[in-house]
């Protein structure tokens, strides 16, 4: 009688110490991670090294990715479609990992699919970390790491004033507009009669600012440009600071990025502009003046120095991807504010280029 007795329970206290053993040694993690534009968002923020589980989703309206980079490792996702799933599984030791989005030579990662994860003995677990506006530190961290973070530009070589007309390329832009969404409509409407066109006209003027590129908050931009439109109106326009709000297509991660690959096939910003890289691309309100008058002290504003897009002579678009060609394309284009009407002139929005333009970083 005893001994049917004592063998079960000598089963259950082998099993509690079966369960005990297991809590105290290395086990594997699993580690949730959102993706969406743009941040990467994980479950844990420290972990325990040894085997790690990465449980990816693409939360996001474009396709995504998740890479781990550290001590040594550098492991990726494959590419994950909106609403898929991927898991990637790596033995990680203890350090600091960066998890971010390789899509798009870094752009992705540029606009904010940035985080970190630390490996450590003692991992305190439901620490969860968001890569977006929340984590600013780490991103101005990021800024001090950077070589230089202010870049000088200075307009020079021909001015031209891009007047509205068809987009040169309409059946290249067309698969990438069917991932817009909601914003698709708008900028269909654009194919036909947009800002980037062929149609331009020689002006002149003069165009120099500083910006700084320090994360997703402290970003801050100064410069004046001067020039003339066709008509003859002298126009003027003082940036006075940056604009940081994002639309899923249209990120603006603190209103001045440096070294940013977009537009054209990437699903970053419209494919009604050719691929290209930037040395700095920024959104900012600036007051405008015309023939020395206020128009708005509230004019939307996006510069980028890019990678050449038009040919001598006529100035044409030359390419729908651009982004091999040399960076020296000054653009500026001014836009009203929300709620304000159109400007007096073609198409209601102002465009300069500055075709042969400088830069220099500058250290603070
Ligand atoms: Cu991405």
């Amino acid at each position: 009688m005893t001994h049917a007795l004592a063998v079960p329970f000598r089963n259950l206290a082998s099993s509690i110490l079966t369960a005990i053993a297991l809590v105290g040694e290395p086990h594997p993690v699993a580690v949730t991670a959102t993706l969406s534009e743009w941040k990467v968002e994980l479950s844990e923020r420290r972990i325990a090294p040894g085997v790690v589980t990465f449980t990816v989703t693409n939360a996001g309206s474009i396709p995504h990715a998740l890479e781990v980079e550290g001590e040594g490792i550098e492991q990726e996702t494959e590419v994950i479609q909106p609403g898929a799933h991927a898991t990637l599984t790596l033995t990680l030791k203890p350090g600091t990992y960066e998890v971010y989005c390789p899509v798009g030579d870094d752009s992705h990662k540029k606009l904010g699919m940035d985080t970190r994860l630390k490996v450590q003995g003692g991992a305190e677990h439901g620490d969860a970390m968001s890569s977006g506006y929340s984590s600013t530190a780490m991103h101005e961290a990021h800024a001090m790491e950077a070589t230089a973070p202010a870049i000088k530009v200075t307009g020079g070589g021909p001015v031209i004033q891009i007047l509205p007309g068809p987009f040169p390329f309409p059946d290249s832009a067309a698969p990438i507009l069917q991932a817009f969404g909601d914003e698709r409509e708008g900028l269909e409407s654009q194919v036909k009669n947009g800002p980037y066109s062929n149609n331009v006209a020689p002006t002149s003027g003069t165009f120099t600012f500083t910006a700084w590129d320090k994360g997703a908050v402290r970003d801050s931009v100064d410069g004046v440009a001067e020039f003339a439109t066709q008509d003859g109106a002298r126009w003027k326009l003082v940036l006075d600071r940056v604009q940081t709000k994002d639309v899923p297509h249209h990120p603006r991660f603190g209103g001045v990025i440096f070294g940013l690959y977009y537009h054209g096939v990437t699903q970053v910003h419209t494919p009604l502009v050719p691929t290209i890289n930037s040395a700095v691309a920024l959104w900012a309100f600036g007051h405008l003046y015309k023939n020395g008058a206020l128009v708005t002290d509230n004019a939307m504003v996006h510069v980028m120095l890019l990678s050449h897009t038009r040919r001598d002579g006529d100035f044409a678009i030359a390419c729908w991807d651009c982004s091999k060609n040399k960076i020296d394309e000054l653009q500026l284009q001014i836009l009203p504010g929300p709620g304000e009407p159109k400007f007096d002139a073609p198409g209601g929005f102002l465009f300069v280029n500055w075709e042969q333009s400088r830069s220099r970083k500058l250290a603070s």
